[in-house]
Parts: structure tokens; C-alpha cells; sequence
């Protein structure tokens, strides 16, 4: 993002693709989570079957994840009318600067990382501080598949199935105190197995830190994924616990998480601090407020080549204001981006 020059195709999208080639409404039905579960996409096969999407490579999953797969919810959140990005281009193009600065880095170098066993601190305001095996810390929660949109800041998009467990309901289980106003959220630091926080072009202080207001937190939308394509996470879109924010830039929605806190004051993030002028705290997602260098108005969609750059308009809020607007209002978001 910062430390790279931008590709032209990262960011020139002022090609614009003819109207035609995309669809023109693609906002989620209805205003409620309930009224979100629509049955648009074709039949995918029946729960805990490996191969639920058809181009997906099955993965080692930990035993436990068997089954929660086997109680899962599917498609409880879908998007309408917008084709799920292929398993390939979502697990092939990547952003995980702690394995390398390119796209295709994440892919190549984390088969390192060791992600079983795997535990989560929570701890600051709360009532119930504790380290958590992961297993442990998943098993209460039901698992949904929740088919997003994911916006980076980079102006590229996906749609991405995945697979995890409310924020909302993890938080009210470890009784968030009445201090408690933000929650911080901290990537693995374990430069042993991850080249890009040994190398010189870190300007990162690792490790990756990332947050959000507690009531962003408590917003249904807001997930903790251990799965996507009806697997477990590959190590490259951060096995094997991430947050996924969809109505915010992706570079929120952090990797590989080790350690959530609950704290009084707005944590300091891992973009914002290093360039504060281009990456804000809320980054949310906004057509409107233009990143300093390019344009966010459009996006390219993925997969997206030379002669089908596939760019589309972008979505207030990615497409979810009908759920999180209320959480911004009396807030300048031009001056909040
Ligand atoms: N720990 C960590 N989390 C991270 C990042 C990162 O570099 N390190 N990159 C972010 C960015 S910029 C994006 S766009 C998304 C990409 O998620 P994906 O590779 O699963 O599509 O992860 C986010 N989470
Ligand atoms: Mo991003």
C-alpha cells in the first residue's frame, strides 16, 4: 500500500468498463440481518462436503473444524447477483505484508507459518481475561457462511465466502467492561516463520495492529472467520483466525489475530500510524472521500485482466449502509476517513 509504488492497474481505473459488462444493483436485500438470507446463489452440495465450491483446493483442517463445518449455517449473509471470486484469484492475490510486499507473496511463503497449535489472549477491559485455546475459543459460537465483499484501499474487490463466528457474541461473553470503548486486535509476531517481518522494506512495526470502535465491533456484519469456500482458512488469508469488517477497506480486516483487547482509548493501527495522512483509523469504505493518490469512486473486481478490466462503481459503506450507517451519524466522514 504505502511502501509499494501502486501498479498502474492497482490504481488508473479511469478506463471504465462498458456499462454492460456488470450488473447495475447490487446491494443486499432487505435491512435486517434476518432478511439479508436470500437463496439467489445456485446449490452448492450439502454441509461439511470438502468440495462445496467447485474450483477449491481442500486444505488440512484441525479436527475440530470437521465438526463446526457439520453445524454450519449456510449462507446466512449472501450478496446478490455478483459472482463469488474464484478460489484461485482469492487465494493467489493477497495482502499479508508479514509474508513478502507482492501479491503472489502470501501464497508462496506462508505454507511457514504454523497455525495449529493456536491460542487467543483476550484480555484489558474485561470481565473474563483469559488465553484460549483456539478450538476452545470457537467452540461455543454457531459458524455461518457469510459471502461478502471485500474492498482493499488498493481499489481491487472480491466476493469471498466465508466462514466464522459473530464478534458481536464473543465480545458479550467476555464481558467487555463499562471503560471499554475500542477493541484492539493483534496479528502473530513470529518473524521466524514470516519473511516480511525479517526483511528491510518492514517499515511495519510489527506487529500488525488493528481496531475498531467497540459498538463497529458489536455490528452483526463484523466476524471472526476461521473458514472460506467451505474449508479452513489457507495460511495466506489469515489462518487460522481473522477479522473481516466488509463494510470497511480490507486492511482492517486483520490476520492471523493472536491477541484481542478490549481498551478505553482508540488504539493506534498499523496503517494509520504509518501514514496517517492516507489511511485513517475508520476506513471505511467511501466512493466519495478519494485516497490521496487515486480514486475511490470504482474498483476493479477480480479477477480482472487487461482486456476485461471487469470496474465497477463503489458501493457507499461497500454496500452495507442499510447496516452500519447509523454507527456514523453526526461523524464528518471526510474528515474521519
Ligand atoms: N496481519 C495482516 N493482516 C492483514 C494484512 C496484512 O498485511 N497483515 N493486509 C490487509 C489488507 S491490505 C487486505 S486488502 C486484506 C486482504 O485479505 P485477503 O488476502 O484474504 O484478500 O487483509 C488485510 N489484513
Ligand atoms: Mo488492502
Amino acid at each position: 500500500m504505502l511502501i509499494k509504488i501502486p501498479r498502474t492497474s492497482d490504481c488508473k481505473l479511469s478506463d471504465v468498463t462498458p456499462e454492460a459488462l456488470y450488473l447495475s444493483r447490487r446491494h443486499l436485500l432487505g435491512g435486517t440481518l434476518a432478511g439479508l438470507a436470500v437463496g439467489a446463489l445456485p446449490r452448492l452440495g450439502v454441509a461439511g462436503e470438502a468440495s462445496r465450491y467447485a474450483d477449491v483446493e481442500p486444505g488440512t483442517a484441525p479436527g475440530w473444524f470437521a465438526s463446526k463445518l457439520d453445524a454450519a449455517r449456510w449462507q446466512a449473509v449472501t450478496v446478490q447477483g455478483e459472482a463469488i471470486t474464484p478460489f484461485k484469484d482469492a487465494t493467489h492475490y493477497n495482502n499479508f505484508y508479514e509474508f513478502g510486499p507482492d501479491k503472489g507473496d502470501p501464497a508462496a511463503n506462508a505454507g511457514s507459518l504454523k497455525t495449529e497449535p493456536w491460542s487467543v489472549v483476550v484480555d484489558g477491559e474485561v470481565g473474563k481475561p483469559g488465553r484460549y485455546a483456539l478450538e476452545d475459543f470457537v467452540k461455543p459460537y454457531q459458524l455461518e457462511e457469510r459471502i461478502y465483499r471485500l474492498r482493499c484501499v488498493e481499489a481491487w474487490s472480491m466476493v469471498i465466502p466465508w466462514l466464522g463466528i459473530s464478534l458481536a457474541q464473543v465480545l458479550k461473553q467476555v464481558e467487555p467492561t463499562s471503560k471499554a470503548r475500542y477493541v484492539r486486535f493483534e496479528t502473530l509476531q513470529d518473524p521466524k516463520s514470516m519473511p516480511g517481518q525479517r526483511s528491510g522494506f518492514a517499515l511495519i512495526n510489527w506487529p500488525y495492529v488493528e481496531g475498531l470502535r467497540l459498538d463497529e465491533a458489536m455490528n452483526p456484519l463484523a466476524i471472526l472467520a476461521v473458514g472460506m469456500y467451505g474449508r479452513a482458512l489457507p495460511n495466506q488469508n489469515g489462518a487460522p483466525l481473522r477479522l473481516v469488517v466488509p463494510w470497511k477497506y480490507g486492511f482492517k480486516s486483520i490476520k492471523s489475530i493472536v491477541r484481542i483487547s478490549l481498551v478505553a482509548e482508540q488504539p493506534g493501527t498499523t496503517w494509520q500510524g504509518l501514514a496517517p495522512d492516507e489511511y485513517g483509523f475508520y476506513a471505511n469504505v467511501n466512493p466519495t472521500v478519494d485516497h490521496p493518490r487515486w480514486s475511490q469512486a470504482r474498483e476493479r473486481r477480480l479477477p480482472s485482466g487487461l482486456l476485461s478490466p471487469n470496474v465497477r462503481d463503489t458501493l457507499m459503506f461497500n454496500g452495507y449502509a442499510d447496516e452500519v450507517a447509523s454507527l456514523y451519524s453526526g461523524l464528518d466522514l471526510r474528515k474521519n476517513y
